[in-house]
């Protein structure tokens, strides 16, 4: 089992062809190559995704000789490792980041360029790649970045879903989903690995049986076999040699097909079989907080879970004199929430049952390992999973997760005597209505560390989430506030802002190191700096209204105020808060139609949850009533709203860089960290939001005259909850609020359709406002009264704008990174000459 590491050490990838000397004319050379060799296609037949594909093989060229590299380096050394796991990597497309990461941008473009061919076109037929929900899936895509950028040794793990989530359409204001098939026609980025392919079993029963030392013992027998093959994707780092991998697993089943069935005649019944286990990979759950207790979901978990251990246990024993003395110190597990928190159960399963390891050591394996990120206080997201579906589909894990239970009760009973109040809120298992397993609870008893990912989401995870744990285990919680990487959310996405920073700083290497952005503080006061920075967000502005023409048929104005409110759809994040106040300003513009305002264009962009009616009625009353808006000639184009269909991280990297005014607009106290509030801020948008999850921080890093904060803090939300809060109060003490609530309720905005907006109507006032829209309302507006005085005074906007720019700088994934590698992972950089 200890083949030596350094069969493989001396590998060098073989240079394809001779380069020349010229990088641009190498670069050609390589494109027409991959075009004639690789896809068989002249340059005359050539579409533009030939031109893409081509061009994204002579990319890969120059990272997988630095991957081999980079991957024989952290093997020779025998380097700890971080390994991230997570369901969900939204990272997008690859094209732009591959190169400029490759340090090849420049000279391809300019390739193409002489080649005759479309860039734009070129770019937009890649599709993005998906593979995550919202913020906690683009978290996981910056933070890989930002791992090789530092030269951190790190392997992130994940799912090869064939569709990510679903595409958004709009029927009648409707939101209508269809599947994201980004993978049909290939993938230039992945490298499929069957030789590291994976067995793994479940489902099954556990029967105690002899072993071969006459001990009697548990075994899970009867399982179904799996088989999940890797595909990775290079991942290289900016400005480093450094090349890391994401490893997505596809799942197959074991036997090409059950030859008994196909025996006995069954050929159709062994192929669906097969189908079965391919069903595995097949789809992301498009839910970003609610838990639906799928079974297949349980079994993605596992299988990914399962899969990935194996991997990771084969490629610490295969190195000479590793064992698992030293796993805790070459293996460091970060769970990307409890998605992949049976990960403890399973090392536990292999280490006791498999490595006849005794239950303590096995333990302390395992703590030392493991490390668990939270990223929601909200009730409804957090992870259980019914007893019976776990006895079913793991039963082995259900014993060994009563047994960790078993002993971690026993810790509480010796700390709190007598306490069985205190021993049902600590337990992994809640009683009563069916047993469920806490997987939050087991996640949080079976790491050494858990992180929140703002400041003041730590807080509220220590006081009101996990409040005895936090005295059980003193030291277990820590902060990390949630960060962006520089590359794609300003660099690749902003290239004119980019390069005013680069002239502006006089030096190009901003990017590794976002604090040196502090210094265009001094420039934010010159006139000339201002009407630079403002130049290039009107351009950028010009760019995203050519966008909403084509996507919409909305025309709007770049001399507008652009208001932006891009993020998943949900409550708690308030986008019925915003429309109230859209409603409210139309009200008044009827009212008095020569209201002296700035011209505002409202854009949204957002998908619900498939199975989250609200947030369906929401997306449609903001696309009927701005629909009506829009074609109000009364008002003489003073607002407008726009509502972008399909979310999603290309369509974020052009909303980004033409925002003037970003919306955080959550009950304080409900959004967790919010990263979209940084990749806005550090484009130069100010914030208008509330004190919760990272607008707190940013607040403290821009300064309170370069933010418009409004609303309840979380202090004055749960005084008035705990007062009983009524929103009829507000409704009648607010004559304009009643009004906009009542138009929206009467059937004025869908004439011969009654009652289109009930849901959301009942929410707001009969359902109790549970996030408190009415309470905030008022301040809100009063908000964007300061927003449009603000706005008035151009060289005022421009100097908050630029200071937003530079003072983000904390805001860099990079910095999240390094906070992590200390203080959690204990992990050191390993530079690849
Ligand atoms: C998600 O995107 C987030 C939290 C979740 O809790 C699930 C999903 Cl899919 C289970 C978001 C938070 O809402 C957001 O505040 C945070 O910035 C982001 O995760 C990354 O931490």
């Amino acid at each position: 089992k200890t083949k030596a590491a350094s069969a493989q050490a001396k590998t060098v990838a073989a240079p394809r062809r001779r380069a020349s000397d010229d990088p641009v004319e190498s670069i050609k050379a390589s494109i027409l190559d991959h075009l004639t060799h690789t896809f068989a296609r002249d340059t005359a037949g050539a579409t533009p995704r030939d031109w893409f594909l081509a061009t994204a093989m002579s990319a890969r060229d120059h990272l997988t000789s630095r991957l081999i590299k980079t991957q024989s380096a952290h093997n020779d050394q025998n380097v700890r490792r971080l390994y991230y796991l997570s369901l969900e990597y939204l990272m997008g497309r690859l094209l732009i980041s591959s190169l400029q990461n490759a340090g090849v941008y420049d000279h391809t473009r300019q390739a193409l360029e002489e080649l005759g061919v479309d860039w734009e076109a070129l770019r937009a037929s890649e599709d993005d790649m998906g593979l995550g929900n919202g913020g906690l899936g683009r978290l996981a895509a910056c933070f890989i970045d930002s791992l090789a950028t530092l030269d951190l040794p790190a392997i992130g793990y994940g799912i090869n879903y064939e569709f990510g989530l679903f595409r958004q359409a709009f029927e009648n204001g409707h939101q209508v989903e269809n599947p994201d098939s980004w993978m049909i026609y290939g993938t230039p980025w992945e490298l499929m690995h069957p030789e590291y392919q994976q067995e793994v079993q479940i489902y099954g029963e556990v029967e105690n049986v002899f072993d071969d030392s006459g001990n009697y013992r548990p075994q899970w027998v009867n399982t179904h076999k799996l088989v999940g093959v890797p595909n990775d994707i290079p991942v290289p780092g900016y400005g480093t040699e450094t090349v890391n991998i994401l490893r997505l697993w596809t799942s197959h089943a074991t036997e090409p097909l059950d030859l008994n069935a196909f025996n006995e005649g069954g050929y159709v019944e062994a192929v669906r079989n097969k189908a079965t286990s391919e069903t595995i990979s097949k789809v992301l759950y498009p839910n970003d907080k609610t838990e639906n207790g799928k079974e297949l979901r349980l079994v993605q978990q596992y299988f990914f879970v399962a899969c990935s251990l194996k991997d990771i246990i084969r490629r610490h024993m295969r190195v000479e004199g590793n064992g698992w003395h030293n796993f805790a110190d070459k293996v460091a597990v970060q769970l990307n929430d409890t998605h992949p928190a049976i990960a403890v159960a399973e090392l536990l399963r292999i280490l006791i049952d498999e490595e006849s390891l005794d239950w303590d050591e096995a333990w302390a394996i395992i703590t030392k390992t493991f490390a668990y990120t939270n990223h929601t206080l909200l009730p409804e997201a957090l992870e259980k999973w019914g007893v019976p579906l776990y006895a079913r589909v793991l039963p082995r894990h259900l014993q060994l997760i009563y047994e960790i239970n078993r002993r971690h009760l026993e810790t509480v009973a010796a700390k709190w005597p007598g306490d069985n109040e205190m021993l049902s809120t600590c337990s992994i298992v809640e009683e009563g209505g069916g047993k469920q397993l806490r997987m939050a609870h087991l996640a949080v008893v079976g790491s050494h560390a858990v992180n929140g990912v703002a400041a003041l989401h730590t807080e509220l995870l220590k006081k009101d989430l996990f409040p005895y744990f936090d005295t059980l285990f003193p030291g277990k919680f820590r902060n990390k506030t949630n960060g962006i990487t520089p590359r794609r959310w300003l660099l690749d996405c902003n290239p004119a802002l980019s390069a005013l920073i680069t002239k502006t700083l006089g030096r190009p290497d901003w990017p590794r190191n976002l604090d040196l952005l502090q210094a265009l503080g001094k420039e934010a006061d010159q006139p000339a700096f201002q009407q630079e920075f403002m130049a290039i967000k009107r351009v950028n502005k010009v760019a995203l209204a050519e966008t909403i023409q084509e996507l919409c048929g909305i025309e709007v104005s770049p001399d507008a105020l652009f208001d932006v409110q891009i993020k998943r759809l949900h409550e708690y994040k308030r986008q019925h808060l915003n429309l109230l106040h859209i409603v409210a300003l139309y009200r008044r513009l009827l009212q008095n139609p020569d209201l002296d305002m700035v011209p505002r264009v409202f854009v949204f962009a957002a998908k619900a949850a498939p199975g989250y009616d609200l947030a369906k009625n929401i997306i449609r009353a903001i696309n009927v009533i701005g629909a009506r808006i829009n074609h109000d000639e009364r008002i003489q184009g003073k607002l407008k709203v726009a509502f972008l269909p399909n979310y999603r991280v290309t369509l974020a990297e052009k909303i980004i860089p033409a925002a003037d005014l970003s919306e955080q607009i959550s009950t304080a106290g409900k959004e967790a960290s919010g990263t979209g509030n940084m990749k806005l801020a550090l484009n130069g948008a100010l914030t208008i939001g509330t004190l919760d999850g990272a607008n707190v921080e940013i607040g403290e890093e821009v300064g309170d005259d370069n933010i418009f904060i409004f609303g309840m803090t979380v202090e004055e939300v749960e005084a008035v909850r705990n007062a009983g809060y009524r929103p009829y109060d507000f409704y009648y003490a607010d004559e304009e609020l009643r009004a906009v609530i009542d138009w929206i309720g009467s059937d004025y905005f869908t004439p011969g359709e009654r009652h289109a907006f009930a849901p959301l109507h009942h929410s707001l006032l009969d359902g109790g406002d549970p996030y408190m829209v009415l309470a905030d309302f008022r301040s809100y507006s009063d908000a964007h009264l300061a927003v449009d005085a603000a706005y008035r005074d151009s060289p005022r906007w421009a100097k908050m704008a630029i200071m937003n720019t530079a003072r983000v700088g904390k805001f860099s994934s990079d910095r999240t990174i390094r906070e992590y590698a200390e203080d959690i992972w204990n992990l050191p950089p390993v530079p690849v000459k």
